[in-house]
């Protein structure tokens, strides 16, 4: 519940426009974001939501970068670790969140960093809805962003 007030929080922050939503079939893909980067990959969010009665995964994502992968960050022993998956499950009738500290999509070999307010065109694969055509926005890294959501949304816990 923490995490649902504090996006409403943040969206109220931002313009109406930065607020974008895509529907497939049973799914909606609401808010596809990213970060500004100054590094050679940069992260995906977005928050999936089934309401249908059968279970998708999001198995593939393209976009216009050398690579592009689905991964996880853990916690083990302590440390967060990014871990390449396969697939994120989306059960039927719930909603599943890329978030910093959890599932996340990764562009990586970039040729330039990523800047706040840049789009990023991007294909999501589903097993049942198929191919998605979504866009990310690249929003700036603000304190704002991380003292309202309660999670660190500087960037994989792992780098430090
Ligand atoms: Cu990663």
């Amino acid at each position: 519940m923490k995490y649902v007030f504090s996006t409403l929080a943040a969206l109220a922050f931002s313009t109406a426009a930065s607020a974008h939503e895509y529907s497939a079939g049973d799914l909606s893909i609401d808010h596809p974001m990213s970060f500004e980067t100054t590094a050679k990959a940069g992260v995906g969010y977005m928050t999936i939501t089934n309401q249908g009665s059968t279970a998708d995964a999001l198995v593939g994502v393209t976009a216009d970068f050398p690579r592009v992968m689905i991964h996880q960050t853990v916690e083990e022993d302590g440390i967060a670790k990014m871990k390449h998956v396969d697939r994120i499950e989306i059960p039927a009738g719930e909603t599943v969140k890329l978030l910093p500290g959890g599932f996340h999509v990764m562009f990586m070999g970039l040729e330039k960093p990523l800047k706040d307010g840049e789009t990023i065109p991007a294909t999501l694969i589903f097993e049942q809805a198929g191919e998605v055509e979504v866009v990310f926005n690249v929003e700036a890294r603000t304190s704002e962003t991380k003292d309202h959501s309660g999670h660190d949304h500087s960037g994989h816990s792992h780098s430090n």
